[in-house]
């Protein structure tokens, strides 16, 4: 999580992640000027339309401050995507991929275009970008 000074701009530092499964991702707040959440695209968590894999548990960091963090393992293969609540308007989600396709299990992104803004869905790196390069900052965007 980060942002500039004045607070213009915030995103996810990376914004696409590679990992094995069964790693544990940590979410630290880098960001000195506002507070940020990591939160799981889920309908157990405020109703939302689901963009982690099924055998997945969402979660939701809550709001860190900054140096603040907050860690989840995720375990289930597949592409999950997370917002942060007040700046997902603002684009700021990113997306984790977890093993590869051909895991058994591995359950693909969500097809979901309804849930979600136009801006969102284009934030969101693919997954052969995410496992070519293992991670996606925000000064790849093209
Ligand atoms: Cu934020």
């Amino acid at each position: 999580m980060k942002g500039t000074a004045r607070g213009e701009r915030i995103w996810f530092a990376p914004r696409g992640l590679a990992v094995a499964p069964g790693s544990t991702v940590r979410f630290v707040n880098r960001d000195p000027g506002n507070s940020h959440t990591a939160t799981a695209y889920h309908p157990e968590v405020y109703g939302r339309t689901r963009r982690i894999p099924a055998a997945a548990a969402p979660w939701d960091s809550d709001f860190l401050l900054p140096d603040e963090s907050f860690e989840v393992t995720l375990t289930a293969p597949g592409v999950y995507d997370y917002y942060c609540i007040p700046h997902e308007m603002a684009a700021m989600v990113g997306r984790i991929v977890v093993g590869a396709p051909g895991d058994a299990g591995w359950e693909g992104p969500s097809a979901d275009a309804e849930d979600v803004s136009p801006e969102v869905l284009a934030a969101l790196p693919g997954v052969e970008e995410i496992l070519a390069n293992g991670r996606i900052e925000e000064e790849d965007r093209a």
